[in-house]
Order: structure tokens, then sequence, then C-alpha cells
């Protein structure tokens, strides 16, 4: 168990980050957990499963990813120990390669939605935003890029190193010049931690705003999100969390020690309504928002929605 949690503390203080990559990191932990485990007996098997499975779904409560590759992990019909961990092994093994293809396929399909002489504005670090766009420009497209501070944690610093190193022209701008700036966009990219049945978007906090700065300036708005970051609990209604951080990643809290009539807010993310999403480029297709149901009904299925 000890690797698996050091997994699951490097998921939750975002050592490892991004939503599909903290997927991706929880179903190597899970596959590897089940390689070593000592059972008995299957109850005893099963227990100590569903145990470190919840050690790793608890982590970060947003992205869905999470939930949705571990529990497409865990699940087997096999009645004896060996047999459900091969089942396992082999279901985590299937959802890595189907996280690293599904990347692939979301820079084929997005980087056709994007023209030449297209400037590209994206907010935080996304590697379905970055795929795309990358395929663009790998494709021969000449394009260029605006990014966003991201603050608290500054993911568009990550994007200025990526975006540098294929030799895109990309600028840097603090996330409250977006409205400023959004006259000199095209096309605004983005990546999802999580879409409801509706086709609300869960993404990083700012992306509303983001949204609305582009419907207002009719500046198309598309999401780069791989099938399995819709989230089945949503069509039972259940609501998607919003994870609040430590205030240590906005200020120091030493600096509030005399300011007792001051809060802190960190909410990690933010909800995009529909309305204001063109497309959604998945791995297994371009959709509009209002078709999110098809993609969790063929891709992630009902048994899901009850526990994922
Ligand atoms: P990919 C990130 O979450 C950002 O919100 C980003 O847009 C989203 O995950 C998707 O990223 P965080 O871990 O899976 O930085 O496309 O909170 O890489």
């Amino acid at each position: 168990m000890d690797q698996l949690q050091e997994t699951a503390e490097k998921i939750r203080t975002m050592e490892i980050r991004g939503a599909g990559r903290i997927a991706k990191a929880a179903a190597i932990a899970i596959r590897d957990y089940v390689r070593n485990l000592d059972a008995y007996t299957i109850q005893e098997f099963d227990y100590k499963v569903q145990k470190a499975a919840k050690t790793l779904v608890n982590t970060r409560p947003t992205a869905v990813s999470l939930p949705n590759a571990v529990w497409m992990s865990v699940k087997y019909s096999k009645k004896n120990v060996d047999g459900a961990r091969e089942e396992i092994i082999n279901n985590a093994n299937q959802f890595i390669k189907q996280a690293d293809d599904a990347l692939d396929n979301i820079g084929n399909i997005g980087a056709r939605r994007i023209q030449n002489g297209d400037v590209i504005l994206t907010h935080c670090n996304s590697h379905a935003a970055l795929s795309a766009i990358t395929t663009a420009f790998e494709h021969g497209k000449n394009i260029s890029v605006i990014t966003t501070e991201s603050r608290p944690r500054k993911q568009g610093l990550l994007n200025i190193k990526y975006l540098n190193d294929y030799g895109i022209p990309t600028t840097y701008i603090v996330d409250s010049a977006v409205r400023s700036c959004i006259k000199d966009v095209d096309k605004v990219i983005v990546g999802a931690d999580a879409i409801s049945v509706n086709g609300a978007l869960v993404n990083k906090i700012g992306t509303s705003q983001l949204a609305l700065s582009a419907h207002e300036a009719r500046v198309n708005f598309l999401v780069a999100a791989e099938t399995y970051k819709f989230s089945p609990r949503t069509i039972q209604g259940n609501l998607i969390e919003i994870e609040d951080r430590p205030i240590d990643e906005v200020m120091d809290p030493d600096k509030l020690k005399d300011l007792p009539h001051v809060n802190v807010k960190n909410p990690a993310f933010d909800v995009t309504p529909a309305e204001y999403i063109d497309l959604i480029v998945t791995d297994a297709g371009v959709i509009p928002p209002g078709m999110a149901y098809i993609i969790i009904k063929e891709y992630l299925g009902w048994e899901l929605s009850d526990i994922g």
C-alpha cells in the first residue's frame, strides 16, 4: 500500500496534476498494488482493493477522470483471487492505453478545427487542449497562442515552456487581461476536469469568465476532453463537487494574522454553462455540449453512474 499511498499523496498535493494525468497515475497505482496484493480469500482481496480505490478517489474531488479511471480498473467478475487480480491488471492497462490513444485522437480531431493563421487562447495547462494546438502546428498551420497565467498555481508557466519547445509563438497574460485581449483571439481551447450530462464544463477557476468574454466577443469556445472526463453520476442528478484548495496557494497565511475580518477563498474550479460552449472535442469525435449524454451512455455506461 506504501507506493499507492505515495501516488495518492502526490495527487493530493498536485505534484501529479492535470485531470488526465491523475487518472493515469491512479490506474498505474491500482494495477501495481493489485499485482503484489496478498489475500487468502476473494472477500479479503475485495476489501483491500476497495480500500485502495477509495484512497485514490478521495484525493481530489472534482476531476471525474479520477473515479472513472479507478472504478473502470477495479471491476472484476472472477470469483477467485488470481482471476480477479488478472482482470484488474488488464483493465488498468487498457485504461492507460486508452488515455494515451485519446490524447493522440484529440490532437488529430482538434487540429482539423484550427485554421491557418489562428490565434488560440488557452487557460491553465491541459494536455488535451495542447495536443490539438501542437498537432495543428505539426500539420503546418501557422498559429500562435495566448496563454493565461492561471492563478494561483500559475500553470501558464508550464504552457509557455511546452509551447516554446515546439517553436509556437506564445504570449503570456495575467488572467484579468482576458477581456482586453479577446478581440485578438480566433478560438478559445481549454481542457476539462469534468463534463456533466447537460454539457456544462467544470474546469480551472477562471474558465467561466473566459467563456463569458468569448461569448460576448463571438469567439468560438472549444473544450478538449477525453470521453472518460464525462460524469456518469450527473445522470442521477448528482452535482460535481468543486474543490476548495488551501489558502496558502493564494497568499502567505501570516499576512492574515493582523486582519481578523478578512477571509480568503481558493476554489480550484468553476462551472461554464453549456450555452457558452460551441464544441467539445473528444477522442470519439466532435460533439455539441448537448450530446454529452450520448458519450456517457456509449463510452462509460450506467454502471458507473451508481459508483463513479
Ligand atoms: P488535462 C487541470 O486541473 C486543469 O483544470 C486542466 O484544464 C484540466 O486539469 C485538464 O487537464 P489541475 O490538476 O487532463 O491543474 O487536459 O487542477 O491535462
